[in-house]
């Protein structure tokens, strides 16, 4: 089984901005954690980062046929793109979103996620640890639906 962890814009950014929200750990840790967590769910890993919405779409597009599950963090793109919603729509490949902070308690216009119209779960407000929870969760959902 493969999943693909997508990152959206300014996520390569963490721990040198915001730590209060975000947290102190860097990008590259996250993706060895990310990496620890799907080795340890038995599951392939690739991971993907972009600051560009189109690169998004296309990544998730070359994803068809090839990936059995999604764990998306679309970041600013959250509260704003169809284009994203669609393309993980169109390759009906199963989906959870993470986001690192509790989107839920921040600003309103963070309150809008158009991937939550697609995924079947969202984890937010728990830190790095929202991916691992993202993993073994698709992991199991993807066995159950087999
Ligand atoms: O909580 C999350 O994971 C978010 O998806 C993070 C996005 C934000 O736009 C979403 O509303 C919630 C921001 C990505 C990273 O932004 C940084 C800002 C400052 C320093 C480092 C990263």
């Amino acid at each position: 089984m493969k999943f693909l962890i997508i990152n959206g814009p300014n996520l390569n950014m963490l721990g040198l901005r915001e730590p209060a929200i975000y947290g102190n750990r860097n990008y590259a840790t996250l993706c060895t954690l990310c990496e620890k967590w799907c080795a340890e769910a038995g599951v392939e890993c690739e991971i993907f980062q972009s600051n560009h919405e189109g690169a998004l779409v296309d990544k998730i597009q070359e994803a068809f046929g090839k990936v059995d599950g999604i764990v998306i963090n679309p970041a600013a793109y959250t509260h704003t793109s169809v284009a994203i919603l669609d393309a993980l729509k169109s390759v009906a490949i199963p989906t959870v979103e993470v986001h690192i902070s509790k989107v839920s308690e921040r600003e309103a216009f963070r309150q809008i996620s158009f991937v939550s119209y697609y995924a079947a779960r969202t984890i937010q407000g728990m830190g790095f640890e929202g991916y691992g929870e993202a993993i073994r969760w698709l992991k199991a959902y993807i066995d159950e639906n087999k």
